[in-house]
């Protein structure tokens, strides 16, 4: 729908690029961008609408872009491991994959004059990185032990997998939903442990039973941004596992249809929720389900503390082993992702898992192999017993290639944090998140201790610091955690961390750095 002139007057810039051409549009002109080359792009196309085919323009490092995938709950199989390993072997220096905060890859150094024949090669292994940008629905995460997990209560990986098939019509693209009014985030729940940090997404769906019968409580409206960060909220909606993909249609067109368009920093669901009340809302969609939501059920199953997965772990099929591997700061290159592609063939059944903690998982290993996996060189680079800070640390992109970012972060994180465990010791691990800036993209208020980069004076000098944040607790009874202290220089923030981590993590310091 292409808007009349007096109409995107008063339109905000998005709405605009939105409203003079779908962004799925440019689908139809990869072959010409690639002639052309980014240099010649028109602007709305190369910096946003591209972002609709998950094609990112990286301003940090211009002619290389990124590309965002979807990986339905983070499942991918080594086939297609294989296909992004060599698409980012390419790129030589210049390309690396990350493992993202929503259990997503995404790829670095691309060039545009590659696209269409990496879209080739995307589509012959059945992988797809449309609409993972902008107003979009993100890459929806479940837990990563689904079907494998002896104590799960729902496999939830073909219903994650039918509700990203309606959103996107099978990975081709889908223009009923590419005009959401912002991002939203699907999570969808069928663990004990609440492994998707079911608080922080646009909706999400928790185990819970309505007597006898399994389904899940609704929450609504959960989201970080640099404005406002809100936990969600109860919908008071218990759905059947096969009310799920109607429930999503339903709430993101009630969204797409009604939610606030003018101000950018109060477009996201919440803020309608806010302005509607939530009886509003949940009656705005019944009545675009067309038909009445159950009330929700007393009470859910997310019971457990929240796991890592990193070790090894029996499955629920007899004689087999699922084996989390710790990747630092999910931060992988082609040889990497070719070598777990290999270990994932020969020791499993060719599955790879990521996880929201930026980690690797892989399934399927028998008794009788483990010990051979275990001993092979790649479990000595990604550990299975990693040291209690490095192996809950997460980590956003950051200034190496986020043009939002006021910090680099992956780096500094990992050097931190092996600087810090060289001083302490700590008998359990502390869950340190980094994120570049307010966008909190990498979470640091689910984290125990969170640090958000940020622009700090001092003696006359503008230096990269951060802002702390404590409190966050995940798994059962999740809560977010608050600003602890403000404006702390990187340069300074080692003995700050040490600190916090000695007071009130039980961390002691090692004796040859005690005075
Ligand atoms: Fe994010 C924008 C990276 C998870 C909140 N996020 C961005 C952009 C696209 C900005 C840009 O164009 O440069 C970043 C791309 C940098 C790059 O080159 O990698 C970016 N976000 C990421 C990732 C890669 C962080 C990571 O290292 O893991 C995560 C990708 C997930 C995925 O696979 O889709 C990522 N972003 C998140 C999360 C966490 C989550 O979903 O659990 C959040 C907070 C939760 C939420 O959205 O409610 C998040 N990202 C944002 C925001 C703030 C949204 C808002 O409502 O204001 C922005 C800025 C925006 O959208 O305007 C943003
Ligand atoms: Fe970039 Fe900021 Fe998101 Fe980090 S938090 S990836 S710096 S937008």
């Amino acid at each position: 729908m292409v808007a009349t002139a007096t109409a995107t007057a008063s339109l905000n810039k998005f709405e605009k690029i939105k409203s003079e051409k779908d962004g799925l549009a440019v689908k139809a002109q990869l072959e010409d961008f690639a002639k052309i080359g980014w240099e010649a792009m028109e602007e709305g196309d190369r910096d946003y609408r591209l972002k609709w085919l998950g094609i990112f323009f990286r301003p940090v490092t211009p002619g290389k872009f990124m590309l965002r995938l979807r990986l339905p709950h983070g499942i991918i199989n080594a086939d297609q491991m294989r296909v992004l390993a060599e698409i980012v072997q390419r790129y030589g220096s210049d390309g690396n994959a990350d493992i993202t905060t929503r259990q997503n890859l995404q790829l670095r150094g691309i060039r545009l004059e590659d696209i269409p024949e990496i879209f080739r090669l995307l589509k012959a292994v059945g992988l797809t990185s449309v609409q993972s940008g902008m107003d979009n629905v993100r890459n929806i995460t479940g837990s990563p032990v689904a079907g494998i997990d002896a104590d799960e209560l729902f496999d939830t990986r073909e219903l994650v997998q039918q509700v990203q098939d309606m959103i996107t019509n099978k990975g081709e693209g889908n223009p009923e939903f590419t005009n959401l009014p912002r991002k939203f985030n699907i999570a969808i729940a069928g663990c004990r442990d609440n492994s998707v940090h079911a608080e922080i997404n646009d909706i999400a769906f928790i185990p819970a039973f309505s007597g006898e019968s399994f389904g899940f409580n609704v929450i609504v409206g959960g989201f970080f941004s640099a404005k406002r960060c809100d936990a969600a909220i109860p919908l008071n909606a218990w759905v059947t596992p096969e009310e799920v993909v109607p429930l999503c249609r339903a709430i993101l067109e009630v969204f797409r249809d009604n939610g606030l368009r003018a101000n950018r920093q109060k477009a996201r669901l919440m803020w309608l929720i806010d302005e509607w009340g939530i009886e509003k809302f949940r009656s705005e969609v019944e009545k675009q389900l067309g038909k009445t939501l159950k009330e929700a059920a007393a009470k859910d199953e997310i019971i457990w503390e929240k796991c890592d997965r990193i070790g090894v772990y029996r499955q629920k099929q007899p004689g087999f082993n699922y084996v989390g591997l710790h990747i630092p700061v999910g931060r992988l290159f082609a040889q990497d992702m070719l070598e777990i592609a290999r270990i994932a063939d020969v020791y499993g059944k060719g599955e790879i898992r990521l996880t929201v903690e930026q980690n690797i998982i892989i399934p399927h290993i028998n008794d009788a192999c483990l010990a051979a996996f275990l001993s092979e060189s790649i479990i000595k680079k990604f550990a299975i017993n990693p040291t209690p800070l490095t192996r809950a640390l997460v980590s956003c992109t950051g200034a190496e290639f986020c043009n939002f970012a006021l910090i680099e972060t992956k780096n500094r994180a990992v050097e931190l944090m092996q600087e810090l465990e060289t001083e302490l010791t700590l008998k359990k691990p502390v869950r340190i998140h980094w994120t570049g800036c307010p966008n909190s993209c990498g979470q640091p208020q689910v984290a125990d201790i969170g640090l958000m980069g940020t622009k700090v004076r001092k003696n006359g000098q503008t230096l990269e610091g951060v802002d702390i944040y404590m409190g966050g607790k995940v798994g059962k009874d999740a809560q977010l955690g608050t600003c602890i202290r403000k404006s702390v220089p990187c340069e300074d923030l080692k003995p700050v961390l040490r600190e916090l981590l000695i007071k009130h993590f039980d961390a002691e310091i090692n004796s040859e750095f005690s005075n």
